[in-house]
């Protein structure tokens, strides 16, 4: 649960929750205004740097602007987009204009797991396909367990479900680009006023622009980064040992293969393939599981 209390810490010291930072500035959020804060020097000293999400104490210098003191303990930390104390990603891809692309999904979704982050995926722009070729899509990620909401951001369906969603908590909206981030937040939060349409249009130096993390505040309660990172390019950083953890459905399967530390590959008597043949698991997943072992194989045998 996300509190923005207006404490008072020691005299005159405020606490608060960083929501963007830009050129040596971090804006602080209270409960009622954002500070532009400067970070004590000893930050450096220390080479600890103030990130978007941290909760900070803080004293003010005059009415608008202050200095950071303490950077309370983190529960989190994404590398990218660099935030902190994110709870939940929010995933959202388009069904058409561009079609799913569910080999990114599953690596933002093996990402988000290794951070432990809870996930919500969103499918848009239902509006523009029949609902039977939406059926097959979400079936694969509901029978896993994941939360699925349907949304158009053009004809506001599925608003409420994602406003529930996101309510009292951190989250990250990732997605690709033209996938309505920005035109579904905008129908989630009134007057929040993001941009939509091509990138081009919405930068004038289009995609070479910085696009700056910053969280938003729901007026229902929450916050929420429309995340410019947390993209294909990222790379697994975990051993190969590890992904099946990261695919909740192989994890499970897993558990009954014949041998331990069974990778599903081509060993006998594995759970994961004899699932897939059942159809208990989804090719897909299991095609884009065996991408990403090979993936992380070819950078173990490099270093
Ligand atoms: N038909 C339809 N079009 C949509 C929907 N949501 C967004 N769009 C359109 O899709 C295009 C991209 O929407 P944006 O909200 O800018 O996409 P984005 O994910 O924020 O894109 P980036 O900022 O580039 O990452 C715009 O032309 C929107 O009008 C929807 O539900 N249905
Ligand atoms: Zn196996």
């Amino acid at each position: 649960m996300i509190n923005i209390s207006l404490r008072e810490k020691g005299e005159g010291q405020l606490e608060g929750i960083i929501v963007k930072a830009i050129s040596g500035f971090f804006y602080v959020k209270t409960d009622g205004h954002i500070y532009r804060c400067k970070a004590r020097g000893r930050f450096k000293k220390e080479n600890l740097t103030p990130l978007v999400g941290d909760w900070v104490i803080f004293y003010l210098i005059n009415g608008k602007e202050g200095v950071i003191e303490e950077i309370l303990p983190r529960q989190s930390q994404l590398v990218r987009p660099a935030i902190v104390n994110v709870q939940q990603a929010v995933f959202l891809f388009s069904v058409k204009d561009p079609p799913a692309n569910l080999m990114l999904l599953d690596r933002l979704l093996v990402i988000a797991e290794s951070n432990r982050l809870d996930c919500v995926i969103c499918f848009n722009k239902i509006d523009l396909v029949k609902e039977e070729e939406v059926i097959p899509l979400t079936d694969i990620y509901k029978s896993i367990g994941y939360q699925v909401i349907l949304t158009s951001a053009l004809k506001g369906t599925g608003i409420d479900q994602v406003r529930n969603c996101l309510k009292d908590k951190m989250s990250v909206i990732a997605g690709p680009s033209g996938s309505g981030k920005s035109a579904l937040l905008n129908r989630v939060e009134k007057g929040l006023g993001l941009k939509v349409g091509p990138i081009s249009a919405k930068t004038r130096r289009g995609k070479q622009t910085t696009r700056h993390v910053e969280l938003l505040t729901l007026s229902f309660g929450g916050l929420v980064a429309d995340s410019p990172g947390f993209s294909q390019v990222d790379f697994l950083d975990f051993s190969k040992e590890e992904l099946p953890y990261y695919f909740p459905e192989i994890a499970r399967e897993g558990e009954k293969c014949k041998f331990k530390g069974c990778l599903h590959e081509q060993e006998p008597f594995c759970n994961v393939k004899e699932g897939v043949n059942r159809g208990e698991i989804a090719l897909s997943r299991y095609q884009n599981y065996l991408n990403f072992l090979k993936e992380i194989k070819e950078r173990e045998r490099r270093y």
